[in-house]
Parts: C-alpha cells; sequence; structure tokens
C-alpha cells in the first residue's frame, strides 16, 4: 500500500488497518484477527468512531475498578499488541498492574513474538510464558494462563474478547472488564464492566480516569463499581445507535 495522505477522510481507519496487517504479516496479530477487526470497525461506525457518554462513563467505573484491585491483571492477545501497545504497557504502570499474554489462537511461537514486542515497547515484566495454571471450564490451550498473573488476579481488563473465556473468568470470581465495540456480543452481555469503544481510544481513556481518581478514598472508588448497572448500559448504547441511524436519513 503507498502513503496514505492525511488529508484522506478515513486516514486514521486506514494507518489502523495498515498496523493489524504489518503485525499478522510478522506473526503477531492472527490472520483472524483481521476479520474480528473488520467486525469491530463496523460497529465503532455504528457509534460514530468516537467514545460516546456510556463509554466515558464505563471507562471511569473500570479506572476504579482497577485502582481498588489486589492483583489487576490487563490480558493481551494480538489484536490489542498490534493496536495499542505502548497505550497498555503505560496504563499498567500507572495503576500499577501486570501484563500477560493470553490468546485464542495459542502457540509458544505467538506468545513469545507477542511478549518481545511488549518488551520493545517498553514492558519491564510480561507474564503468560509460564502457562502453569488453566482457567477451569475451558476446553484448548486458550484456557492456560500464569498462577502469578490471571490465575491469581481479581480483576482481568480484557480487550477483545471472546464470551466463553470472560464467562469462565467470572465463574473463577474474577471481575471482568471487556472492551468490546459489539454491544451485543457475548462478552459485552457477560462482563461486569463492556467498555463498547474501540481499544485505542479505551485504554487512554482508562488512564485519563485512574490519573482522575488515584487521590479518591477506596470507599467512593468502591460504591463507584458497586453502583454500576452494566445492563443499563448495554441498553443505553443500542438505543443510541439505532436514534443515530434514524437521525442520518
Ligand atoms: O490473538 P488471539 O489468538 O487471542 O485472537 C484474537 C481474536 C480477536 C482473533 C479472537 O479473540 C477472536 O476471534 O475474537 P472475536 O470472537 O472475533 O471477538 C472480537 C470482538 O472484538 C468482536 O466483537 C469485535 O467487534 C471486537 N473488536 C474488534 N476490533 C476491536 C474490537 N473492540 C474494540 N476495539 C477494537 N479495535
Amino acid at each position: 500500500m503507498g502513503e496514505i495522505p492525511e488529508s484522506h477522510p478515513r486516514y486514521l481507519s486506514l494507518k489502523t488497518r495498515e498496523k493489524i496487517s504489518q503485525a499478522m504479516k510478522k506473526g503477531i496479530t492472527h490472520e483472524t484477527g483481521l476479520i474480528a477487526h473488520g467486525r469491530g470497525e463496523a460497529f465503532d461506525y455504528l457509534i460514530g468512531e468516537k467514545t460516546t457518554s456510556f463509554a466515558d462513563d464505563a471507562e471511569r467505573t473500570a479506572a476504579a475498578a482497577l485502582l481498588i484491585a489486589e492483583n489487576p491483571v490487563i490480558s493481551i492477545n494480538g489484536n490489542v499488541v498490534a493496536l495499542a501497545p505502548e497505550e497498555c504497557i503505560s496504563l499498567a504502570d500507572l495503576i500499577p498492574a501486570k501484563l500477560e499474554v493470553n490468546l485464542f489462537h495459542r502457540t509458544d511461537v505467538r506468545v513469545d513474538k507477542i511478549v518481545k514486542e511488549l518488551k520493545n515497547n517498553g514492558a519491564k515484566e510480561v507474564y503468560g510464558k509460564t502457562a502453569d495454571a488453566s482457567i477451569p471450564d475451558l476446553d484448548h490451550d486458550r484456557g492456560l494462563c500464569d498462577r502469578e498473573g490471571i490465575f491469581s488476579a481479581d480483576v482481568v481488563l480484557v480487550p477483545l474478547e471472546d464470551g466463553d473465556r470472560c464467562q469462565s473468568l467470572r465463574n473463577m470470581g474474577k471481575t471482568v472488564i471487556a472492551i468490546d465495540l459489539n454491544p451485543i456480543s457475548r462478552t459485552a452481555r457477560t462482563a461486569n464492566i463492556t467498555i463498547v469503544d474501540n481499544v485505542t481510544r479505551a485504554i487512554p481513556n482508562i488512564e485519563k480516569w485512574v490519573k482522575k481518581l488515584k487521590n479518591k478514598e477506596e470507599k467512593e472508588l468502591k460504591e463507584m463499581v458497586r453502583s454500576w448497572d452494566n445492563e443499563k448500559m448495554l441498553e443505553e448504547t443500542l438505543s443510541f445507535i439505532s436514534k443515530r441511524l434514524n437521525s442520518l436519513f
């Protein structure tokens, strides 16, 4: 692909596609990650490619949950590392939280490549290679995780997740924060806090909220998380999309 001019109306979208495509060529993003990205793009289009007020509320609540957590972990897959590596590292450093590579299409080669990519972007420690534990009720290698990481985490941030794993993490008693542009996916409906936003906007926005909330009383943060109504937020997001579509014609 030739150089994309900044004046192109779809500049950001095309640059983002380029990132995913390059990461796939390097064996970091799985080939089906491109399909997942396309689905994400379609839903992003429906919300107007901007953080909605509902997503912003979810991002604030996610920040509160991460701040009160004892062992928070950010789960990284092949799409996330292609789109927001520095942003994830920066958020993990600030909270502080652990970073763990946890893949749907797991191979040792891909895990190694993603760990290396994170380290090249400045991550000091990355979990996921040891894989000395597994998430109960999940078939196959996608349940593999680190005992010191996701297995013992109390709060897990899972961008671009599959619904099964989200449910299994919840069955383990963990608080799951999902980032998923599709508000009707199983993941979106299963997570405790769902962020219907692009991971490229969501991670920096959670970081903005972490900075704002860092000095708040724990009691206040706990109340923010306790009173979060995920179902209501999903309903409001769907209603926002349908009103937006109606207003276009
Ligand atoms: O790297 P691996 O092996 O762990 O595989 C990762 C993928 C993403 C391929 C795997 O988890 C997968 O197949 O996911 P799904 O089931 O296709 O779900 C991906 C979800 O993420 C979909 O609901 C998309 O709408 C959503 N999505 C895609 N791109 C983005 C997104 N959500 C937020 N930001 C995005 N940029």
